[in-house]
């Protein structure tokens, strides 16, 4: 028997998301049906709905990916899933192919034809996609085992939410990827849902020197409470921010992050990174076809680029540490979470992201 649920459709690139029922398929061989309790607002998704984002998206679709809920049922073949479990939402690790059983990276196997390009499993009388094989923005969903991490129960759902994909992009940036070290130095590009979990992150690694840049102030006050040592306006350095970085870390910084998804920004990052070993860790989604202009001869100067999805996390083997420390309080969500949601509300909720207001909006059902 179908599962009727309500859920927020994509139609047309751009054009408001409708609230309508949408019937799922029972879960079958290795699938679990999840009755979500919450669902956060990721710039990425707005970036699919609008028809930019080099992720794309089948229409119909249901989008969302930031999501963690209760499984009530699991198909033939789940092991590692009960009715009952609390579970987030994450990309995929089966576990059993060679980039799972590899020690290298977070890309399991079946991400490597692309995050956007997942089959469809949730229909209607037309045949409605799950965006990343999810589609969080939905009471209910169905989707595999392999993108579902089984969690204690005493944490927040709406704050387990945000691990789902933000909070673990920017934590994990800094701490997985790129392997921040205690007594380095770190600017962040970017103080956004993601930016400021990087500086969480490098304040847990032990970063001595923690900068952060935004054109918004509030944003470099928030980023200074939850550890950046400083914060730099570039409106006030003219077009010389990178030399002024620069002169502040006394050479260049040992690890800088690019949170936005701009191009002149990644740019500006890797140049802030120290001649010999400095490490550019690109975390910000830039539009679909858009090119970096990368002089290599920064390069050849000892920096080194490279990018992270997820921050180099893997979900079933990684995240359930990541919510111990959220529960330690080793890094705060709570107060980064600006908006809670009914599902009725996701226009409204993506409405704020467009100005640039708030910091993590979550529908919570
Ligand atoms: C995305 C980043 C780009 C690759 C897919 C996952 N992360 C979440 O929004
Ligand atoms: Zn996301």
């Amino acid at each position: 028997m179908p599962i009727k649920t309500d859920a927020a459709i994509v139609f047309e690139v751009n054009q408001p998301m409708v609230i309508d029922q949408v019937e799922l398929d029972p879960p079958g061989e290795g699938e679990v049906l999840v009755e979500l309790k919450a669902a956060g607002l990721c710039h990425t998704d707005l970036g699919i709905w609008e028809g930019h984002s080099p992720i794309g998206a089948n229409l119909p679709v249901v989008l969302g990916h930031e999501g963690a809920g209760i499984v009530l049922e699991t198909g033939p073949g789940v092991t590692d899933l009960k009715p009952g479990d609390h579970v987030i939402t994450f990309a995929p690790e089966c576990q059993v192919c060679g980039a799972c059983h590899s020690t290298k990276g977070n890309f399991c196997e079946s991400v490597l034809a692309g995050y956007g390009s997942e089959p469809s499993i949730s229909a209607d009388k037309n045949r409605v996609f799950a965006g990343y094989g999810l589609g969080t923005f939905a009471n209910h969903l169905v989707t595999t085992s392999s993108r579902l991490v089984s969690v204690r129960k005493d944490a927040p759902f709406d704050q387990i939410s945000y691990l789902s994909c933000g909070a673990t992009t920017g934590l994990g940036a800094a701490l997985v990827e790129a392997k921040v070290e205690a007594g380095s130095s770190v600017i962040v590009f970017g103080l956004g849902g993601i930016g400021l979990n990087i500086i969480q992150g490098a304040r847990i690694a032990g970063a001595r020197m923690i900068i952060g840049v935004d054109i918004n102030e509030d944003r470099g006050a928030m980023a200074v409470r939850l550890g950046a040592t400083h914060f730099v306006n570039p409106r006030n350095h003219g077009d010389n921010i990178v030399g002024h970085l620069i002169e502040l870390t006394g050479g260049g910084a040992d690890y800088t992050f690019e949170a936005v998804g701009h191009i002149r920004l990644m740019e500006q990052a890797l140049a802030s990174a120290r001649i010999g070993w400095g490490v550019c860790t690109i975390v910000g989604v830039a539009p679909n076809g858009e090119k970096l202009g990368v002089l290599p001869f920064d390069l050849i100067m000892g920096r080194k680029l490279q990018g992270t999805a997820m921050g180099g996390v893997r979900g079933k083997s990684q995240l359930p540490e990541f919510v111990d420390w959220l529960m330690e309080g080793r890094f705060d969500l709570k107060s980064l979470i600006t908006a809670r949601l009914p599902l009725s509300k996701i226009n409204e909720g993506y409405d704020v992201m467009r100005r640039g207001e708030g910091m993590r909006s979550i529908i919570t059902f």
